[in-house]
């Protein structure tokens, strides 16, 4: 049964109780910075789809939000503990912020996050780089991120949820001074198999800090059983693959699968509202001139998104089936990221070369091909593009789930679009009346666009009927990790022990703990 926003207080109420929530997360729902008036600050508004679905039930819920204060004017807008009052209109919550220094967000962000766990969860160790100034930071922000929580919850009762790779340690560093509060982390990227988690030195220091949680969430339930087996045989945990769960040090942790979705209703409402159409003409007269069939990609520009195969595919297209030329332009969406990292900007150059190309050899008087917007759209932008679009093509090569997949089913008002998906995107378990594509055949894939553009209009529309029809959103997601991680916390608490190892004995220095190589996988 679906959920509805408003479902989810009463939801976290029955399985909680008075338990405080507290989420933590790498990047903070409100962002100060300094207005153009001396003095002045603006706040920057949540814009993804989870920080948009949790700030509302934070606000029902007044409860806390641990983050990283990004934004340039946030610790003018701090009192002396670094929380704020959040939202500014109708402060409901706390927003407690956590400082990072310019070596921090290298390190600790850029280096071990961004240049370690990112290449190695998405299956590119070839791209990882292996520092111990990444580590060393990677421990130490983590640490403070959890000094935050423990801080903000004192000896109080609360459920806390960590969000995502970046804080792989800190529940550990939680669970050490507070064995009884109880704990939630969902990591929203893939989880890698045995063979390429253990190419890490800090296998184990990892899955220790993941396994200190009562709940650890994937998308899909290949990450869980990844994530069992490298718990069993780089942490030396009592992995039960039934039951899901691992053990370790008289903890058990929790293990399972909540494939995650989106506001189905806020992009179903953008599509369909009133200046869409005339925004549609636009966009139609400056890309289509003379008419024809739009193909639509919104990606951050990185290379997990598969970016130099999906510009190969359309390549191909135009080159084999010339009909496509000036009747199918393609929008590419993509919006920079990472910058600062040799591996995206070397991609960032490789896509503008090849659009150059294609462009080059395929523009006619009046007509181009493809068009790279390089710049972050607004979602009624993006609703409008979505609708517009006569195919949507995602091409990762490794993706958790990919959200861009349900925003354009969600807004396919008209039914007449068609979906093709990368099968190594998450998403692709669950959407199968997509086109599933393989992004590494780029012959292939140009002759499923070719086919998907010359379907008949009741083909398409049953198509996209039956992927509205299954699509959950992003309160049911919550509402099913809300209910799991209940029903683990009620079990925890029935025998919750309470071991209170000394804090410099965490992460000993040298000894790494003991792998088991020879364990086997099942
Ligand atoms: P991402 O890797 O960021 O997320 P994705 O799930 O596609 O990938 O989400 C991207 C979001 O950014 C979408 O909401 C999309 O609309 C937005 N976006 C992308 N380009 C944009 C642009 N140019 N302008 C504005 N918005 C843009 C990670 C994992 C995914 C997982 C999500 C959620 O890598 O696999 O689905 O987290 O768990």
């Amino acid at each position: 049964m679906a959920i509805t926003p408003d479902q989810l207080e009463p939801l976290f109420r029955r399985h909680f109780a008075e338990r405080r929530f507290v989420v933590v997360s790498n990047r903070e729902p409100y962002e100060h910075r300094w207005a153009e008036e001396v003095g002045e600050m603006d706040v920057r508004r949540p814009t993804g789809g989870l920080t948009s679905a949790l700030d509302p039930l934070l606000q029902a819920l007044g409860g806390m939000w641990v983050a990283w204060g990004s934004g340039e004017a946030d610790s003018a807008a701090v009192d002396h503990a670094a929380r704020v009052r959040v939202p500014p209109e109708n402060p409901s919550y706390t927003l407690r912020r956590v400082w990072l220094t310019h070596h921090d967000i290298h390190r600790y962000y850029l280096g071990f996050s961004n240049q370690f766990l990112w290449p190695l969860c998405h299956l590119r160790p070839d791209l990882t780089r292996i520092r111990a100034r990444y580590w060393e930071r990677y421990r130490r922000v983590n640490r403070r991120f959890a000094e935050a929580v423990l801080e903000e919850v004192q000896e109080k009762e609360a459920a806390i949820w960590f969000q995502d790779y970046h804080l792989a340690l800190a529940p550990l560093f939680v669970r050490a001074r507070r064995p009884n509060l109880t704990l939630a982390h969902f990591w929203h990227i893939p989880f890698p198999p045995f063979d390429i988690f253990r190419l890490s030195p800090h296998a184990g220091y990892l899955l220790r800090g993941m396994l200190a949680n009562d709940l650890m969430g994937f998308h899909l339930p290949q990450f869980a059983d990844n994530f069992l087996r490298c718990a069993r045989r780089l942490a030396g945990a009592i992995v039960n693959f039934e039951t899901r769960t691992a053990t370790l040090e008289g903890h058990t942790c929790h293990v399972a699968d909540f494939p995650i979705s989106i506001d189905v209703e806020q992009f179903r409402g953008l599509a369909t509202a009133p200046v869409v159409h005339e925004n549609m003409e636009r966009v139609r007269a400056k890309y289509t001139p003379r008419g024809g069939l739009i193909g639509v990609g919104v990606d951050r520009l990185d290379y997990s998104k598969g970016l130099p195969e999906k510009f190969k595919a359309l390549e191909f297209l135009w080159d084999r089936y010339p009909e496509f030329r000036e009747r199918f332009t393609f929008i590419q969406v993509a919006v920079p990221t990472r910058s600062d990292i040799e591996a995206y900007d070397e991609l960032a150059q490789k896509v503008d070369r090849q659009v150059w190309e294609i462009n080059e050899r395929f523009a006619t008087d009046g007509w181009k091909p493809i068009h790279l917007v390089k710049q972050s759209l607004p979602p009624e932008q993006l609703a409008m593009l979505y609708r517009l679009a006569d195919v949507c093509l995602i091409s990762s090569l490794q993706d958790g789930m990919n959200l861009v997949a349900k925003e354009f089913v969600a807004s396919q008002v008209d039914r007449q679009g068609v979906l093709l998906l990368s099968e190594f995107a998450g998403a692709a378990e669950e959407m199968t009346q997509a086109t599933i594509i393989n992004p590494y055949d780029p012959e292939a894939c140009a002759l499923a666009i070719r086919d998907a553009l010359s379907l008949p209009a009741p083909v398409r529309a049953e198509a996209m009927s039956r992927l509205q029809g299954s699509l959950r959103t992003i309160y049911d997601w919550m509402g099913d990790v809300f209910t799991r991680w209940g029903e683990v916390t009620a079990e925890a608490d029935t025998e919750r022990p309470a071991p209170e190892p000394e804090e410099d004995e965490l992460f000993p220095v040298g000894a790494a703990p003991a792998r088991n190589y020879s364990a086997g996988d099942a």
